[in-house]
């Protein structure tokens, strides 16, 4: 089902239109009350903007405008109109905060409502949200999202795997929402159990918050018996629910642009890229009280895609996000993207999709080893011919296809890096 239809399933000159004087007044909102803003854009009128490739006109904000006016410095209201505080899942240093007032939680509600019936949801079915709750985005904004839809909602977040089982098979939840590297960890858990995914009422699983791979997917639909698509989202930009796959075709996720505008340019140059080229994703967000942003530079590789959608949807899809311009790792000289590894594993037939990548500085030099777990019933017939055999093909169609040299190095069950709950963290770096 289509949550809002009259605004997903838009003609595109409306939904163009619309974005238009959506981005003026915004530029007027901006200028008006974010000091940055009226730096940065100063000589801007709204009135300039006569299309919406005018935008590419505009300067780029990104993460460190935020850092820099941390904690709440690019408030576009008072502080006293705030209703809710989170925060991103930053690595290192002081997390980025992002703030809503009640207008964004009413947004973040329905732009998740709409990913959730995209990926198979309707009212009076029970939602097994495992995303985590707090300051991450993930877990409110999915929850929210659900009771909008209409669905009943089990506030589980993540971890405690075997009590999240116990949930599952009690509770009989039609849908369940996670990161996909734990939506693995859950598979396996219930394999050990000796639980078939025939015996669960589960159905859908609407997964995100990291990249991952078809050979992923594959295992996910198989070993809990589901039907899972992607959905994107960022903390800047509101969380979840800034673009999700539809379960009619699976094949890139609908932006939510009448809200979130989406824009493709190159890396290097910051220019617009051809359409259907990768680049990075920017947005700009449309309605968007608290903090609003103007090309908000993600980071994110992915391309774009007009073509029309069986769903119904006139929605632009994103492809599946390739890479980071920040966790791309430079070994000696080539640009390497850990999901790229994941895809690239995904095309060897023994390999389970358990990767992880150790970089290390031998002499001046950096190594990437690449750590596989091969298939459950691969490796009860592994001999050690079988296993060199298998590495060397492994690393030879890394190198062809990324055009540089990684050890591949098979591992045992449980050795590659999974998820207890959130994020997997795929690469150590031991330089
Ligand atoms: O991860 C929001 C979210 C929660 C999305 C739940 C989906 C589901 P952050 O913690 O701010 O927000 O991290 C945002 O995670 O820029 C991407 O690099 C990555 N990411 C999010 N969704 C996907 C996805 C949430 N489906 C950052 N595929 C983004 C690949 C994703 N990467």
């Amino acid at each position: 089902m289509i949550f809002e239809p009259e605004l997903e399933a838009m003609p595109l000159e409306q939904l163009a239109a619309l974005q238009l004087e959506r981005v003026r007044s915004l530029v007027a909102r901006v200028k008006e009350r974010v000091p940055l803003y009226r730096e940065r854009l100063e000589g801007v009128e709204p009135g300039d903007l006569g299309s919406l490739d005018d935008l590419a006109r505009l300067p780029f904000t990104r993460k460190d405008d935020l850092r820099d006016t941390y904690p709440l410095g690019m408030l576009a209201v008072p502080r006293e109109q705030l209703a809710r505080i989170h925060a991103s899942s930053g690595t290192t240093g002081k997390p980025t905060i992002v703030a809503y007032t009640a207008g964004d939680l009413d947004l973040f509600a329905r732009v998740n409502a709409r990913a959730l019936a995209m990926g198979g949801a309707e009212p009076g079915m029970t939602l097994h949200n495992a995303y985590g709750y707090g300051l991450f985005t993930g877990g409110l904004g999915i929850h929210d999202g659900g009771e909008r839809l209409g669905l009943n909602v089990v506030p589980v977040s993540g971890g405690m795997t075997e009590r999240q089982l116990t949930l599952i098979q009690d509770l009989r939840p039609d849908v369940i929402t996670c990161t996909p590297s734990y939506a693995l960890t859950l598979a396996h858990a219930l394999t050990e159990r000796g639980t078939e995914p025939g015996e669960i009422s589960l159905r859908y699983a609407v997964l995100g918050a990291e990249p991952w791979t078809e050979r992923m997917r594959e295992e996910i639909d198989a070993s809990l018996g589901v039907t899972c698509t992607n959905i994107f989202g960022l903390s800047e930009v509101i969380g979840p629910g800034v673009s999700c796959e539809c379960v009619e075709e699976r094949d890139g996720s609908h932006v939510n642009e009448d809200h979130f505008l989406p824009e493709i340019v190159d890396r290097e140059t910051g220019e617009p890229v051809a359409e259907g080229d990768e680049g990075v994703l920017v947005f700009t967000t449309l309605t968007k009280e608290a903090l609003p942003l103007v090309r908000y530079w993600t980071g994110d590789i992915c391309s774009l895609s007009r073509e029309p959608c069986s769903c119904g949807r006139t929605l632009a899809r994103m492809g599946p996000i390739v890479g980071r311009s920040d966790d791309m790792l430079i070994v000696r000289g080539v640009n390497v993207y850990p999901s790229q590894v994941g895809g690239v594993l995904g095309r060897v037939p023994e390999l389970s999709p358990h990767f992880g990548l150790v970089v290390r500085r031998l002499g001046t030099l950096d190594e990437v080893e690449v750590l596989v777990e091969p298939k459950a019933d691969v490796l009860a017939a592994l001999t050690d011919e079988r296993v060199e055999e298998i590495a060397v093909r492994a690393a030879s169609l890394l190198r062809d296809t990324i055009g540089c040299t990684m050890a591949v190095t098979l591992v045992g069950p449980g050795e590659a890096p999974r998820s207890d709950g959130g994020k997997i963290q795929r690469v150590r770096d031991l330089r």
